[in-house]
């Protein structure tokens, strides 16, 4: 619980709460720049049974606080376990990403798709989970996630990355309303899932719409928003005596914030096309803000690394409600001493911000 939490700040700040210093933690922050996290995936043999195994699942967690002052851990997983235990069959092809054996072609194989349960086909998350939780001993907070229903379509659809999301386009045009009826149990599915990973032990909860950006407005709050905003009204509860936050994250999102602080969510995470003190501004003090820093910055010089925190850090301002994060995932070319200059100087500037009066 995180009253029990050593370290609280992800939590607090999350819910607006006066925190020391603003908290930061990445996104990716196990992955591929870090070469321990390259040694246990060659352990594993590849991507899907390191996800899928928990003890290496753990490790992996564990290595990035193991490194660095991190105010979170996020439990190390895919976005793609919906779609993996529905039966598509996913592989990690190297250079190419992320495929599935079997795509979703139309309303038939929608019909067709089971709702898995997550403590059987996905129980190897919920157990990577409990294991992380009593790896960390309450040390910093666990973040828990899923895809949102619209990015975990555009994998199912197109069989996996894409660039163009020419047979989901097609799809919304053509046949709106099977695409609906694939979003809506996908809701369903995401809801059990986060539910089963709060009660597995995860604090706080993100959201990734990746791809929500691709979008035009009407087709985004329709396709998009709307699902995301019916998985938190369902979450908001989920908690006994503790509020485990919610994070939403659509990439490329800046004309729609305002709609999207409209939904039952704590906090928004942002990417770099935003200016996060104009984005506060907009709010007001509705919801806790999360990012916003260029990932490419972390190849900079270790003096415009800490230039670019402390100018995201003036342009939110003073007071809680910022969690420092990158705008979107931290890539395999990163040096990692670079995320250790960056953590440090978001504690080290940021305590200015935090005076109480
Ligand atoms: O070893 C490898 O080559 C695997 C690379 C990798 C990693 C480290 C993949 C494949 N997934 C992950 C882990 C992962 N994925 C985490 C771990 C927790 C963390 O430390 O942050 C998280 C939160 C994700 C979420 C995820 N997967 C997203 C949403 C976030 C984002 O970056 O936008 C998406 C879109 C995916 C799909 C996916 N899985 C893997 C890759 C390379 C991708 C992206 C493919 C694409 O661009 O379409």
């Amino acid at each position: 619980m995180p009253e029990q939490l050593k370290n609280n700040r992800l939590i607090k700040a999350l819910l607006r709460e006066p925190v020391d210093m603003t908290p930061v933690w990445i996104m990716r922050q196990a992955g591929r720049y870090l070469p321990e996290y390259r040694e246990t995936r060659k352990k594993a043999g590849d991507f899907v049974t390191l996800c899928q195994t928990p003890e290496l699942a753990c490790e992996v967690t564990m290595q990035p606080l193991h490194r660095y002052p991190l105010d979170a851990a996020i439990i190390f997983s895919d976005i793609l376990t919906i779609p993996d235990a529905m039966g598509l069959g996913l592989k990690l092809v190297e250079s190419v990403g992320p495929r599935f054996e079997r795509s979703i072609t139309n309303s038939n194989d929608i019909k067709n798709l089971p709702l898995p349960d997550p403590e059987q086909e996905l129980k190897y998350v919920m157990d990577s989970i409990r294991l992380v939780r009593r790896e960390l001993n309450g040390d910093v907070p666990l973040i828990g996630f899923s895809g949102s229903p619209w990015t975990l379509a555009t994998y199912m659809i197109e069989g996996g990355s894409s660039r163009e999301f020419s047979k989901v386009k097609g799809m919304l045009e053509a046949e709106p309303a099977s695409l609906h009826l694939l979003l809506k149990h996908l809701s369903d599915s995401i809801t059990l899932y986060l539910k089963a990973q709060i009660n597995a032990g995860a604090q706080a909860i993100m959201i990734f719409d990746t791809w929500g950006g691709i979008l035009k407005t009407p087709n985004y709050m329709n396709f998009s928003l709307y699902y995301m905003k019916i998985i938190c009204e369902h979450l908001k509860n989920e908690h006994s005596e503790v509020k485990v936050p919610v994070i939403l994250f659509t990439k490329g999102a800046d004309k729609w914030i305002e709609k999207i602080v409209e939904a039952d969510c704590d906090a928004i995470s942002i990417d770099w096309n935003s200016n996060i003190g104009q984005v506060r501004e907009r709010i007001g003090k509705r919801v806790a803000i999360q990012g916003n820093m260029e990932p490419r910055i972390l190849k900079e010089s270790e003096k415009k690394i800490v230039d670019e925190v402390e100018s995201i850090l003036r342009s939110y301002g003073s007071g809680s409600g910022h969690v420092f994060n990158l705008g979107h995932g931290i890539t395999p070319d990163i040096e990692p001493d670079k995320v250790g200059i960056l953590v440090d100087a978001v504690h080290n500037l940021s305590r200015q911000y935090h005076k109480t009066k």
